[in-house]
């Protein structure tokens, strides 16, 4: 389908007030499978007339005449007027809905049968199939949202702990979008001092452009900066931080694993090198989402199939934010505990000297000249002793720097590259005036800078984004 959409210099579209859309697009909203409920939602100029025409309501009403924003209850009737299902009925007349078109939702029972039946009739009656995220896609074309809360829809649905839903209602609320939309109109009133210096004299002008621009400016460089350095932790919001487990074959990797998730995950055995490939999981810890990786045994001189399963392990631990050193704290530490333990030199590491049921033969200050670790914790994944200090010792590890989850963060790693772009304008800016460069070169950095900021919240787009960002929802959103 052809957005009407203004094109810029650069390439991008700037947002029209209201789309017409020439279709009527259909989906089922509910997840597949049996449910109480399963709801079928349409948008665009005939959804009305379409769902009128399979629908007969318990009053006697017709669709068309019930009041905008209502809910009845009735009946959906094939070609032959046989019942198909018995619903309820709600319709919504733009601009009032949640894409800003007439919208209908029949709430029918969750069967895999009736929902199709029922999606067919509408076909029948000229409705399309949505796209994946097509409702919010127009929800953000007809001005119902900006582009970023669009994207926190997403993220509201796909959260799974305290702190990610938190993030994702603020988001959608708006409070990331504001801070965009201050940088933004920041830089435009920084803009238009740069352009009626290139227009006005300087005599005519009370102000020196030049200081004006850079005044105004740096502090929003600063910003930008302090929004960029905490996107690390603003992606662990909503990603989760990866923390991987690792250690010599048989102290108790996956037996951890197990115990952090309270269920038989992983399989565990005596027998040295049971754990051959990567096994990961999803955890909540104080709110918070963690990936947790149990990996294979590492040891010089692997065999074949070992080896691959080391070289996974090895590739997971350079991307980990937190590793969980295990050693078997039963026995005398070795060569090899050290030489993992050297490898792990860069890495933020908690000690974990497993098996704490048994005697103790480790003394873990021995080990702390070797990497400075954030912790050492005494477990025993066998009885679960201590696993609860660790867990308080892995949230402290990750977010006791401080995270408030109660203002908006960067944690799209799309909205890090556009305020990267956007520095890069900025800074380019400034250092221009820094060299006396004329200001139409200033000017014309500092638009490309608002346009970058505009890419975030959809002030300025392209199809190619939006296709990026809407694929990755269900469709029936
Ligand atoms: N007594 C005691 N035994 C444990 C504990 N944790 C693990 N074990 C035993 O140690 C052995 C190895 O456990 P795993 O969890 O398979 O060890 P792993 O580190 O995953 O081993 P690989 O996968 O071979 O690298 C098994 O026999 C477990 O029952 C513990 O806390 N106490
Ligand atoms: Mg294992």
């Amino acid at each position: 389908m052809e957005f009407k959409v203004r094109l810029l210099r650069n390439g991008g579209a700037v947002k029209m007030a209201k789309q017409d859309f020439d279709d009527t697009i259909g989906a089922v909203s509910t997840p597949p499978g049996e449910g109480a409920l399963g709801i079928i939602r349409l948008s665009g100029n005939e959804s009305i007339p379409a769902a009128e025409k399979i629908f007969r309501s318990s009053s006697g009403t017709r669709l068309s005449d019930f009041s905008p924003n209502t809910v009845h209850h009735g009946r959906i009737v094939d070609a032959e007027g046989r019942m198909v299902d018995d619903v309820m009925i709600a319709c919504f007349r733009s601009p009032h809905s949640y894409t800003g078109e007439d919208m209908v939702e029949i709430s029918a029972h969750g069967g895999m049968k009736i929902l199709k039946t029922i999606t067919g009739l509408l076909v029948k009656q000229g409705v399309r199939h949505a796209e994946p995220g097509e409702f919010t896609k127009r929800a953000f074309l007809n001005g119902k949202m900006d582009l970023a809360q669009a994207e926190a829809v997403l993220d509201l649905i796909r959260a799974k702990t305290e702190s990610a839903h938190r993030q994702a209602v603020l988001q959608l609320q708006g409070a990331f979008s504001e801070k965009i939309r201050d940088l933004r109109e920041g830089i435009l009133g920084v803009c238009a001092v740069a352009e009626a210096s290139i227009d006005f004299p300087e005599e005519e002008l009370d102000i020196d452009p030049a200081a004006e621009v850079t005044k105004n400016l740096i502090p929003v460089i600063r910003e930008i900066d302090g929004m960029i350095q905490g996107f690390r932790r603003g992606a662990i919001l909503r990603e989760g931080a990866l923390v991987v487990i690792a250690g010599k074959p048989n102290v108790g990797k996956s037996s951890l694993l197990n115990a952090l998730l309270e269920r038989d995950r992983a399989i565990v055995s005596h027998l040295p090198g049971t754990t051959r490939d990567i096994l990961e999981e999803e955890l909540e810890i104080g709110g918070f989402l963690v990936r947790i990786v149990d990996t294979a045994g590492i040891r010089s001189d692997p065999d074949g199939v070992e080896k691959m399963g080391i070289e996974r392990a090895k590739n997971y631990l350079t991307d980990a934010q937190l590793v969980l050193m295990v050693l078997d704290g039963s026995r005398e530490p070795d060569g090899e505990d050290r030489k993992i333990l050297e490898s792990l030199k860069d890495k933020k590491i908690i000690l974990v000297f497993n098996k704490s049921d048994l005697p103790a033969k480790t003394d873990p200050e021995k080990f702390s000249g070797i990497v400075p670790p954030l912790g050492a914790v005494c477990v025993s994944a066998k009885t679960s002793a201590g696993v609860s200090d660790l867990e308080e010792a892995i949230r402290k590890a990750i977010w006791d720097e401080g995270l408030p989850t109660d203002s908006a963060w960067l944690t799209r790693l799309r909205h890090k590259q556009a305020l990267e772009s956007a520095r890069e304008c900025f800074a380019r800016a400034e250092e221009g005036l820094r060299k006396g460069l004329s200001m139409e070169f200033i000017a014309f950095d500092l638009r490309q800078g608002v346009d970058c900021l505009g890419e975030i919240i959809g002030e300025v787009y392209s199809e190619e984004i939006l296709g990026r960002i809407f694929r990755d929802f269900c469709i029936g959103k």
